[in-house]
């Protein structure tokens, strides 16, 4: 296939580039933070999805080092950030399945984390359901180290998987992110509603922070903030966008 030989020269051509999507409080006023997201411009396609490529980098054997390459590239702008005063609570990052899976992973992010001189604390992992369910027991070894280390862990697409709530209970992690499948039907959606609803009692039953992702418009954010969602994301907000827009955009009232 053609995106596979392409996508062995991508990360030299430097033809990769991190877009960030912001994060706000509850009530939609305060910004908490942002998502990495990966973006592909091929020198002829144009923009190619992650959803297209993540998949091929895995089976290519290339999705750690493209992987190492995010994670450093944010925390190189997380510190440029911090050097022009702007204040960015934290960054979230996507993991594949194969990056949380395969060895050595704390002691990566460790040395990047080291290198850059970031605080681990300004550090979101995102990992999804269904990875995280894949070996429960290997899950739970290297969250255990996430955290040792200092890392925050939000589970992404929360309700689409299969994870028992006895995992939930015993996972340490801090986060939550409700899938955007079930804010699509706020605030109307009898269905969607109920879920979203238990989602955020069982989250801070959990004493877990909540995140609505998928936000749209007003009346979602107004469901979302009159049943204590902690921190919304969304369209509304903001899309994925450069580091320079995000920063000219929100970084003064950061
Ligand atoms: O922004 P959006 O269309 O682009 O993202 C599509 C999918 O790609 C999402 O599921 C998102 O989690 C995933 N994704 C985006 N960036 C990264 C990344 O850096 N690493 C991994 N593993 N997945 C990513
Ligand atoms: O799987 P993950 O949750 O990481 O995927 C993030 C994806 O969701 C990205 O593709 C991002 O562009 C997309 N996204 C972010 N906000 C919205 C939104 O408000 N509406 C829609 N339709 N997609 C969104
Ligand atoms: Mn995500
Ligand atoms: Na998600």
């Amino acid at each position: 296939l053609e995106l596979e030989s392409d996508l062995r020269h991508a990360l030299e051509q430097n033809e990769f580039v991190v877009h960030y999507q912001p994060q706000f409080s509850g009530n939609g006023q305060r910004l908490t933070g942002a998502e990495a997201l990966l973006r592909w411009h091929h020198p002829r396609r144009g923009q190619v999805s992650p959803d297209q490529f993540i998949p091929v980098l895995e089976e290519l054997g290339l999705v750690v080092q493209v992987g190492d390459w995010v994670l450093r590239e944010v925390c190189r702008q997380l510190k440029l950030w911090q050097a022009k005063g702007i204040q960015l609570p934290k960054i979230a990052v996507n993991l594949s399945a194969r990056q949380f899976a395969e060895g050595g992973l704390t002691e990566r992010i460790a040395t990047i984390l080291a290198d850059s001189g970031v605080a681990p604390g300004c550090l979101e992992l995102e990992i999804t359901e269904s990875i995280l369910m894949r070996d429960v027991d290997a899950a739970m070894q290297t969250l255990a180290d996430l955290k040792r280390l200092g890392l925050s862990v939000a589970v992404d697409d929360f309700g689409t998987g299969y994870s028992s709530l006895n995992y939930l209970k015993r996972f340490p992690i801090d986060v939550l992110k409700i899938d955007r499948s079930f804010v699509d039907g706020l605030p109307c959606g009898e269905q969607d509603a109920q879920i979203a609803r238990a989602i955020i009692a069982m989250a801070h039953s959990l004493n877990l922070t909540v995140i609505a992702e998928g936000v749209e418009s007003h009346a979602q954010l107004e469901f979302l903030r009159e049943h204590h969602c902690d921190e919304v994301q969304g369209f509304l907000f903001g899309k994925p966008m450069p580091s320079q827009q995000l920063a000219a955009q929100f970084g003064g009232a950061a």
